[in-house]
């Protein structure tokens, strides 16, 4: 019995020097103490002796005990310690590397085509104040045009909405500044609707704007031609249609051809006009002195266009899986 026990303890002992991780040690315990483990089996065994030699294997038993949780005890220790201690010379873990959304690529592209076009880039706030949202835009309050724009709205501040386009800067640049001016702003807009393939309820726009004196459509229909050829090579189909912004005199929407699924169609990319005397007012412009054009494009349809995206939802959705194609 005491061979069996010495043997138990040198095994025991080098069963813990070799162990290579905690998992691994916590093995060797259970191998070692557990309920079926070695020492339970000499215990057992120590039952069977006669009454002289059980004090005297008993107190063996008890010391190689003590051994092995001693050896235990230090070597969880080492790992620990190694687990808080720097070492410099071991290579570091690399942090995983993401990239900017699509989006976010796409602006900066955009933003600096317009810049080539002499724009500069405004930004304003997505919780905007009515005023700037509606008001002076030509939706006077409580008036059917509202209906064409749902927001979400703030509790108890009715001067407060999440922005449903970006062309509140339309009031907000020009107000304190004076003509001749030309300038874009993207941004997140917000409308309560409902969502498929082209439309979420939280998008991005960017918007342009350019005053000055006998501006024509010709002016806004040249530019946008331009800046789409910049975009997607000579050859971009668009086409107009005539419509209806209450802050624009006449107003049009632009349509861009595209090619999806082996299937070609007009894809609606804005919303653009002469901008309404009565905005003029409102930014305090005497409209006999000053015109100018306004558009306001979907900016996902561009990205969705550009990577021939077919459904909206995946800009925002989030899916990496997705996202890591860019
Ligand atoms: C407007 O938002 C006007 N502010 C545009 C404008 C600006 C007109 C300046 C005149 C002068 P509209 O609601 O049509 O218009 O939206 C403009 C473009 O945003 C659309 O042509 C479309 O490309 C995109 N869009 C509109 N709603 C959604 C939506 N729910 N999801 C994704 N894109 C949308």
């Amino acid at each position: 019995m005491e061979h069996d026990l010495s043997i138990l303890r040198d095994d025991s002992l080098e069963a813990i020097r070799v162990a290579r991780s905690e998992a691994e040690l916590e093995r060797v315990e259970t191998d070692l103490l557990g309920r079926n483990g070695k020492f339970a089996a000499a215990m057992k065994r120590l039952s069977a002796l006669s009454r002289d030699e059980r004090p005297r294997i008993g107190k063996l038993i008890q010391e190689v005990r003590r051994t092995i949780d001693q050896a235990l005890a230090d070597r969880k220790r080492t790992f620990g310690t190694h687990r808080h201690t720097f070492d410099p010379t071991l290579p570091g873990e690399r942090p995983v590397r993401g990239h900017v959304h699509p989006i976010t690529t796409y602006s900066r592209r955009i933003i600096e085509v317009w810049r080539s076009f002499g724009y500069d880039v405004h930004e304003g706030p997505e919780l905007e104040e009515d005023w700037y949202n509606f008001e002076a835009l030509n939706f006077p309050k409580d008036h059917p045009t509202r209906d064409m724009h749902d927001t979400f709205f703030i509790k108890g501040r009715p001067d407060l909405v999440l922005r449903t386009h970006t062309s509140t800067v339309q009031a907000r640049s020009v107000f304190h500044r004076k003509p001749p001016l030309k300038f874009v702003e993207i941004g997140r807009v917000y409308r309560h609707e409902a969502t498929d393939a082209k439309h979420e309820s939280t998008f991005t726009q960017c918007d342009g704007i350019a005053i000055d004196r006998h501006m024509t459509m010709a002016h806004l229909v040249g530019t946008l031609h331009v800046f789409f050829k910049r975009m997607f090579g000579d050859d971009v189909k668009i086409r107009t249609r005539p419509s209806y912004f209450p802050f624009v005199e006449p107003g049009i929407e632009m349509d861009l051809q595209w090619t999806i699924n082996g299937k070609t169609e007009w894809l609606e990319m804005l919303g653009a006009g002469m901008i309404h005397p009565n905005v003029m007012k409102s930014l305090k412009l005497d409209p006999k002195k000053w015109n100018g054009f306004a558009f306001g494009m979907g900016f996902d349809r561009l990205v969705m266009l550009s990577y021939g995206i077919t459904d909206i939802r995946m800009l925002y959705n989030g899916n990496l899986d997705f996202l890591k194609q860019f």
